[in-house]
């Protein structure tokens, strides 16, 4: 099964790895050879795509020696590993990173000068692998960034999709979902492994026997398979020597083709189990925070976990390994609940395979995962109908019921007689269909339990999971997301980064509380104006990069006002589009002066789940009202409304640097946390925001002065909706409210056609879910409040410097030490 060690074939094979030389010299000719040899052209014929093949293969080979270093290292060491299980990993264009993170950035840019190559071009030719749909799978490439630069065993396991996150476009203010085929011109990231695939079984039926020793047995006897193929990913640590890999599987079909249909002349039923197979990893659903409860979505969460607990437990642990002391060698932590059937999984390999008691393998089980929740929205909740599940799966959902049971007469015990309370904990919902609810088994299992920001963490413990907080208070914690400062900071915003390591050496880049050290210079005038030369400058490179993609104009002049996160209602793109509304509004009826208006320029940037009707109508809207108050001469240009299609990692890297004002105003108690809050404040933008997810720890962290709050807080919330929410009282009350959405009512943004808008605005006059009429008049009053910051440079710079200070904390470094601390460290036996 296994091969040669590795030992033979690194020590006595090749001998060990060099890298080539560090040098521009080193660098051309391995450039040069991966040129010729690797992509088979000389350099006078290549085109950009040869050149990018070439580049990213080179500075691949210079990372090669550091990842089988670590790979040797890790297979001696006795450590335990984390197996951090995502569906997503939204990782970002893997060039820059890359060459940032082995320290060859200026040898390439030297090395691609002297070929007589468009340096910028090429890296432009990169399609980033977007095999995620935002926070989430953002955040778990951040976390692997974040253990490699601290040398922590990881592997990352998912889902290689062959098409991600859908490319966006917009027709006639409609979105539009394109396929994302990221693969199209090669992938030089990765490496596939064929020789390590692995059989993944579905369906069929279970049943017993009895053992050698009379013992009473279940097997499962599935009734197809798929391969899984293994592709591994480089994670480099920066600078450090550390590559720790991300391993993610692709289906394919064990057969190509069924040979006798195909003999017989049936070509297309002969390959259908080929495509059929394929299909498991075929695409991301786009659905942020709303999952659909589709079967091939299960196949893919089954498939990706299968795979990697087989390859964990088979080739990756050393050969007889004692299963019993698994808890020792690895943590799986769960990424939400799209990877939570792994816990039936381990069961069924530990009883039914290695022939494992029950009762032993339940106590392995549960100290080999760790379950992170991500959301509030009941909705986001996933639950897998018994009947599907049973279909898909059915040794899994006998293994399920038998947790269920024993939990049950648990429950039974600390709690007796309280019925009510059993029938609210049980891990299988009745109603309104019979359904395992994935979130309780993962609590049920994991060893702890946390959310992804203080206020998160609360409000899982005392309104999603209150039961399972009062049996098992400890399991239950926090941890603040993060984000990884080499990315969001180091790499993308260059200029601030010279600034800060000029002023305070570069130890912040691995160490980001020494952030602090800049907090005396917010007072330095000359130090606030090179902070502000850095702001201008990547508002021109955004400029410039506007007018290539998008063709259209960025003002430079203009105040920077930027809402980007997935189209979401609870998000409320819809209230930041009636502030612009109402601005607008003021100045056509005259009640506001033209030259009153603070100069600004509003971009949003957004995609909508496809299936998400309301989510596409607001994007319809925002696009209707950009047309209209961009061209309408009353303005005079001082407000500007953009909103480039596909938001993505690479274009997060060039708005957040240049970003002055950050929108994060969310309904408090919806949003978890949010991460893009984070990187808008470490790079020197000011938040409007509410008191919720993380930007409550933002607030307590940069201080009240230096941040615009703004609204309720969720106990606020809570009771409004219990005093009964009629937003319609807020448009009735408030004669600003009332003439801003009388104006979109009356056509005025979508030719005449009040039709046009009216399942928006219906929708907010009348249910208003995440009261945008209630946080309106507030909004407003922020927003004053920017405007009259703004107007004084040095006083916001001097607030912009503070946050990027007082902002070390989201470092996901920080959150790593967390997780280490608080769920990895204290499962060691
Ligand atoms: C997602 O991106 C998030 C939550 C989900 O709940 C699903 C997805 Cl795909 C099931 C986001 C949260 O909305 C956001 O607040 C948080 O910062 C992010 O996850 C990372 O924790």
């Amino acid at each position: 099964r296994r091969g040669p060690s590795f030992e033979a074939t690194h020590e006595l094979a090749t001998g060990p790895v060099a890298s080539p030389p560090a040098t521009v010299d080193g660098f051309v000719r391995e450039f040069l050879d991966q040129l010729n040899f690797g992509q088979g052209v000389k350099l006078s014929q290549s085109t950009i795509n040869d050149q990018y093949m070439a580049l990213a293969r080179t500075v691949r080979s210079y990372l090669m020696a550091s990842w089988l270093e670590t790979g040797h290292r890790r297979r001696k060491e006795e450590t335990k590993v984390v197996g951090y299980l995502s569906a997503e990993y939204l990782l970002g264009r893997q060039l820059g990173n890359n060459l940032l993170a082995s320290d060859l950035q200026d040898i390439a840019d030297q090395a691609m000068e002297r070929c007589g190559i468009d340096m910028a071009a090429v890296r432009g030719q990169e399609v980033e692998p977007g095999l995620g749909n935002g926070g989430l799978g953002r955040l778990a490439a951040c976390f692997v960034d974040s253990l490699a630069t601290m040398d922590v065993a990881c592997i990352g396991y998912g889902i290689r999709y062959e098409y991600g996150i859908f490319r966006q476009t917009f027709v006639d203010h409609r979105q539009v979902e394109e396929p994302d085929s990221w693969l199209r011109l090669g992938s030089p990231w990765e490496f596939p492994h064929p020789e390590r695939a692995v059989q993944v079984g579905f369906a069929g039926h279970t049943e017993t026997y009895a053992d050698e020793q009379g013992r009473e047995r279940t097997r499962w006897a599935p009734a197809w398979q798929v391969r899984g193929v293994p592709y591994h990913y480089m994670v480099p640590g920066f600078r450090n020597g550390v590559v720790n890999t991300l391993r993610l599987w692709s289906a394919e079909a064990n057969q190509a083709f069924d040979l006798q249909t195909f003999n017989r002349g049936d070509y297309a039923q002969a390959s259908r189990a080929e495509i059929f197979a394929e299909n498991i990893s075929k695409v991301l659903y786009p659905d942020d925070s709303t999952p659909q409860g589709k079967e091939l979505r299960l196949q893919q969460q089954y498939f990706f976990v299968a795979c990697s607990l087989r390859d964990f437990i088979e080739n990756t642990l050393p050969r007889d390994f004692d299963l019993h002391r698994l808890p020792e060698r690895i943590i799986f932590q769960l990424n939400d609940t799209h990877p939570v059937i792994a816990v039936p999984e381990l069961m069924r390999i530990l009883v039914d395979e290695k022939g494992f008691d029950w009762d032993e393998a339940w106590g392995i089980t549960r100290r080999c995962f760790a379950y992170t929740c991500h959301t509030l929205l009941p909705e986001a909740l996933e639950v897998w109908p018994v009947e599907l599940l049973g279909r898909l799966l059915p040794r899994h959902l006998e293994i399920i019921y038998r947790i269920n049971e024993e939990f049950l007469l648990e429950v039974r015990e600390a709690f007796p007689g309280d019925e009510g309370r059993i029938r609210r904990m049980s891990i299988i919902a009745e109603q309104p269909q019979r359904a395992v609810r994935m979130a309780y088994l993962a609590t049920v299992a994991g060893a702890k339990v946390n959310g992804v920001a203080e206020l998160h963490s609360q409000l899982l413990r005392d309104d999603v999971l209150p039961d399972f907080n009062a049996m098992w208070p400890d399991k239950f914690t926090n941890v603040t997301n993060g984000i990884t400062p080499r990315r969001f900071l180091r790499l993308a915003n260059r200029k601030l980064s010279s600034l800060i390591t000029d002023t305070i050496g570069d130890g912040w880049v691995t160490d980001l509380d020494r952030l602090r050290e800049l907090e005396p210079y917010a007072n330095d005038p000359e130090f606030r104006r090179r902070f502000r030369e850095v702001k201008a400058a990547n508002k021109a490179r955004l400029g410039d990069l506007l007018q290539v993609r998008d063709g259209v104009e960025l003002r430079q002049d203009h105040l920077l006002d930027v809402m980007v996160k997935r189209l979401h209602e609870y998000k409320r793109q819809t209230l930041k589009l009636l502030h612009v509304v109402s601005v607008y509004e003021g100045v056509l009826s005259g009640r506001t002066p033209v030259e009153q208006v603070t100069p600004r320029t509003v971009l949003f940037g957004a995609k909508a789940a496809p299936g998400y009707h309301m989510a596409k109508e607001i994007i319809y809207l925002i696009n209707a009202v950009a047309a209209k108050v961009n061209t309408d001469p009353v303005m005079d240009g001082r407000l500007q409304v953009l909103f480039p299609a596909n938001y993505n990692v690479t274009l997060a890297e060039k708005v957040i640097p240049a970003a002055d004002l950050s929108e994060q105003i969310s309904l408090a108690g919806k949003e978890a946390s949010g991460t893009g809050n984070m990187k808008f404040a470490l790079n020197g933008a000011l938040t409007i925001g509410t008191l919720d997810g993380a930007n409550v720890e933002i607030l307590d962290l940069v201080g009240e002065d230096h941040f615009f709050l703004f609204g309720m807080t969720e106990p606020e919330v809570e009771q409004l909706l219990q005093r009964g929410y009629v937003p319609s009282a807020y448009y009735d009350q408030d004669p600003v409210l009332k003439a801003t959405i009388d104006l979109i009512g009356s056509g005025h943004f979508t030719g005449g056609d009040p039709g046009a808008v009216s399942a928006v605005l219906d929708n907010l006059l009348n249910h208003d879910p995440f009261m945008a009429l209630a946080g309106f008049h507030a909004y407003l009053g922020a927003q004053d409040r920017v405007e009259r910051a703004y107007a004084d440079p040095e006083g916001w710079s001097r607030s912009t410097i503070l946050n990027v200070a007082r902002c070390g904390f989201f470092s996901s470094d920080r959150s790593m030490r967390d997780y280490l601390d608080r769920i990895w460290a204290p499962g060691q036996a």
